[in-house]
């Protein structure tokens, strides 16, 4: 409770369904504020590591390659939403983890489905408590890539190849 922030990903099954406006319609109930947003090509190092505590679930493979875009589009949408009890908020719009058990007018409930073969297609993720969205913020930003600064930086020199506008 309290000021908190949380990880918001809208999956590769969201962007392919043009469903980005009608999913931050939806979180704008929260009256929550975004302090990041870009869109991402995931790897599949970065998608294990987010989900690296479900390694040994049955359905490990198929989610990594759900988030992936394996199925729709190697992208999403990773956001940061800030603000007071902000983890249970989003929670609670984005619904139960498996779609056909969500409330119908929750995200997952609207949007989702289960594939035939058994995957998950749940649209949306976020995080589950401040422990983990601390872990997936740092993972999925930087800290220059937000504009609060939710968790204490440390300046440090490093010399790296960028790209810039020619
Ligand atoms: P949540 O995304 O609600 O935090 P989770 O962290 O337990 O749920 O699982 C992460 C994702 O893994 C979830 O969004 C969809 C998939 N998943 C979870 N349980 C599953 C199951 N029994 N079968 C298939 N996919 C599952
Ligand atoms: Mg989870």
């Amino acid at each position: 409770m309290g000021i908190e922030q949380t990880l918001v990903l809208i999956k590769p099954d969201g962007l392919v369904k043009s469903l980005t406006g009608n999913i931050i319609s939806k979180l704008s109930e929260t009256e929550l504020k975004i302090v990041g947003a870009k869109i991402v090509r995931v790897s599949r190092e970065l998608a294990e590591e987010h989900y690296k505590h479900l390694k040994d679930k049955p359905f490990f493979e198929e989610l990594i390659k759900y988030i992936c875009g394996e199925y729709h589009t190697r992208r999403v949408l990773a956001m940061v939403y800030h603000g007071d009890n902000a983890i249970a908020k989003v929670r609670r719009i984005a619904g139960d983890t498996n779609p056909e058990e969500a409330d119908p007018i929750s995200i997952r409930g609207k949007y989702g489905r289960i594939t035939t073969s058994g995957v998950y297609e749940n649209v949306i993720h976020a995080s589950e408590n401040p422990k983990e969205a601390e872990r997936e913020i740092k993972l999925w930003f930087r800290p220059d890539e937000l504009v609060e600064r939710i968790y204490p930086v440390i300046k440090k020199t490093e010399v790296r190849e960028v790209l810039i506008w020619k």
